[in-house]
């Protein structure tokens, strides 16, 4: 797993030479002297060296963990936690110059690692981490499907076995249905039911675009892969959904929907009818009713903008 083991950056002799004085510090890292005091008082974030005179005197380290501990404060982090993290950071000897991008690619390689371990106690342990620095929708797509990508492309070339990339799959599938109870669904929130049509087992396209929708404020009922023409239909008759989200992968995966098109069209005029994912071409144009989206970015336009939506009230 030699590509896994990659080193973290460390800081040389120089970067922890303490040089800078409060106000120097303050104008390399944007934040006022205040806020550098109360951090360290509040959070032992950073702890920059004194002079004889007792000024405190900051190293390249400091500012860089400061500006690390910034970056997640802007993102929506509250301060504590982001201290915490830097502290871990700090007590594990990882340096602080790492940029948020290069973060989330060395969660994704451990991610990937933990994988083909097959071990979901250090999955679950990253994937914690993860939420506190990045958006849970933004795991998703950056850290688990980067993360599944990844093992596929070793598992192409035969470094990967199938278990490993079924446990990868297994995790990012689970974790997924997990993170949407994170968001909030909104007061006036639309449903929105999602399927895979039947046969079709491979779910995550349509996993992602539930979380996208349900980071965005709607009520989601995810169903998951395989499910027939029928109970999806029974689900909408109960639900009266604003949206229906049907996908599929594969062409062929789409028939049993195209043969049931005669008994879709009712439903049609109360709810609205998305067929999602790669094999949905000509959906439409051979009979059902609705639009059609093949990425997840159209899929995503599709549920929450273009189209006047009925409020799940009006439409009871
Ligand atoms: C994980 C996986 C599985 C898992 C899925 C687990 C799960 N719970 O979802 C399981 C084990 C079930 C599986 C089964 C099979 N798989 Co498979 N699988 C994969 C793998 C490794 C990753 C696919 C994945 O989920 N990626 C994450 C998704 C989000 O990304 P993506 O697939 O790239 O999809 C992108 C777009 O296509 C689109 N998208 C995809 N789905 C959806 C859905 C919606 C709603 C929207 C809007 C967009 C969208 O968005 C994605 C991001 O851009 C790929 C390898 C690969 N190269 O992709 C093979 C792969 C997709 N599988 C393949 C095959 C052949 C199969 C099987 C037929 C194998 C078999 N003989 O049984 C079965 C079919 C099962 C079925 N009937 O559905 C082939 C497909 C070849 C083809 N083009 O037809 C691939 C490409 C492997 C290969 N190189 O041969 N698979």
């Amino acid at each position: 797993m030699g590509k896994d083991t990659q080193a973290p950056p460390t800081s040389t002799v120089d970067d922890a030479k303490p040089k800078y004085t409060i106000r120097a510090a303050a104008q390399r890292t944007g934040l006022p002297p205040e806020t550098l005091r109360a951090w360290e008082k509040r959070y032992g974030v950073p702890a920059p060296a004194r002079s004889l005179s007792r000024y405190r005197l900051y190293s390249e380290e400091d500012l860089g963990e400061i500006r690390w501990m910034k970056v997640l404060v802007d993102e929506g982090i509250p301060p504590r936690q982001a201290a915490q993290l830097a502290r871990e950071r700090r007590a594990a000897g990882r340096a602080f110059q790492d940029s948020p991008a290069r973060e989330t690619g060395a969660l994704v390689l451990d991610l990937k690692s933990a994988c083909l371990a097959y071990d979901e106690d250090r999955a679950h342990k990253i994937l914690r981490h993860a939420a506190t620095v990045m958006r849970p929708n933004e795991i998703m797509r950056k850290v688990l499907l980067a993360a599944v990508a990844e093992i596929n492309r070793d598992w192409e070339t035969g470094l990967v076995t199938p278990a490993q990339e079924h446990f990868a799959s297994k995790i990012a599938r689970r974790f997924g249905v997990r993170i949407m109870s994170l968001f909030r669904e909104r007061t006036d929130a639309n449903t929105v039911v999602l399927a895979c049509a039947p046969g079709e087992h491979r779910e995550l396209g349509l996993l992602t675009l539930a979380v996208e929708a349900r980071a965005s404020g709607m009520r989601i009922v995810y169903l998951g892969a395989d499910v027939p023409v029928d109970a999806l239909l029974s689900a909408v008759r109960d639900l009266r959904p604003t949206i229906v989200v049907v996908a599929a992968t594969m062409t062929a995966h789409l028939d049993p929907w195209l043969a049931a098109a005669a008994a879709v069209r009712p439903h049609a005029r109360k709810t609205r009818f998305l067929w999602a994912g790669p094999g949905v071409h000509q959906a439409t144009a051979k009979g059902l009713p609705g639009v059609e989206a093949t990425t997840i970015d159209e899929a995503l336009q599709a549920l929450t903008a273009g189209h006047p939506v009925i409020p799940p009230t009006a439409a009871r």
